[in-house]
């Protein structure tokens, strides 16, 4: 499928979506939410594909909303900021969690907005040692969205949280590893490559598992421990039934790599 706003390329069994406006540091644009949309789907369907990564083109992962594209009004119901949220942003977040395959993202530089806080919506981040995290938000005069109040204070405690979203200070990868908020800040001229070795070994992995992992993750947000353990119960029994469980016990007695992906 032809882009115009991303490329798509897939390879031993790992999608690569990269965002592709780079003047503009790789900024949304309703385009590219419709583009991201069609290439999700057809990471969702195609069982060939096993994990993705999702990248920038140039010196930046993304600005967040493109700022040229929108027209701030005082007072008309075309222009609803939360009408927009549901059309794009919120469907893209939901989306990415709802995947059932892990995504990667590789930050290969700032991300401002809604482009730091989709990076945050992947299962794993990956970031170039001169990226950044910037909550915009608030230095235009807007509150988080796609997610990041729910996830920076989940992650990085309250305190930080509150100051990253109302200061809209840079917080750079190595900080943001250290935080938690990501998984690892590594040499620029590395991050893509990482992240998508990252990448090949989750697609060689038990794929249902793996799914249900993300499942678990997601509920842990809000879950009770006792929610959470009867949601362990129900997903082991589904995990335990699977033809992976048999692979990984089989190949741990024959002391051999499991070899989870040739089904
Ligand atoms: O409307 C809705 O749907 C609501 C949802 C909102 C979600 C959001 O994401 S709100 C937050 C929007 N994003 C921002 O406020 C960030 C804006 N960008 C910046 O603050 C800076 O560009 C950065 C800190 C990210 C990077 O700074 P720097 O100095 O490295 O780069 P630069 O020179 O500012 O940008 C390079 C080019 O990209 C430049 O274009 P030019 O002048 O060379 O033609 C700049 O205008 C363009 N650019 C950067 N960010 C955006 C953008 N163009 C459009 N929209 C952007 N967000």
């Amino acid at each position: 499928m032809a882009y115009e706003t991303i490329t798509f390329a897939a390879a031993e069994r790992v999608a690569t979506v990269t965002l592709n406006r780079p003047d503009k540091l790789n900024a949304f644009t309703a385009t590219m939410h419709e583009e991201l949309r069609k290439a999700l789907a057809e990471i969702q369907s195609n069982a060939e594909i096993r994990a993705a990564v999702i990248t920038g083109a140039g010196r930046g992962f993304c600005a967040g909303q493109d700022l040229q594209e929108v027209s701030p009004s005082a007072a008309d119901a075309s222009r609803d900021l939360g009408q927009r949220l549901d059309r794009g942003y919120n469907r893209l977040v939901r989306t990415l969690r709802n995947l059932p395959k892990p995504v990667v993202a590789a930050v290969n530089g700032v991300a401002a907005g809604a482009g730091a806080n989709v990076a945050l919506a992947c299962d794993i981040v990956i970031a170039a040692r001169s990226a950044s995290f910037i909550q915009a938000f608030a230095r235009i005069g807007l509150v988080p969205d796609s997610g990041g109040s729910f996830s920076l204070p989940r992650r990085i405690g309250l305190a930080r949280a509150t100051a990253l979203l109302m200061t809209g200070d840079a917080l750079p990868a190595e900080r943001a590893a250290d935080w938690g908020l990501i998984w690892a800040a590594v040499d620029d001229d590395k991050c893509l490559a990482e992240a998508q070795a990252l990448a090949k070994r989750l697609a060689d992995g038990p794929g249902l598992a793996l799914g249900l992992i993300k499942r678990l993750m997601n509920a842990s947000g809000t879950n009770s421990l006792d929610q959470q353990l009867d949601l362990e119960r129900d997903f082991q029994r589904l995990a335990g039934m699977s033809a992976d469980y048999r692979e990984g016990v089989a190949a741990f007695r024959e002391k051999r790599k499991a070899n989870f992906a040739v089904r």
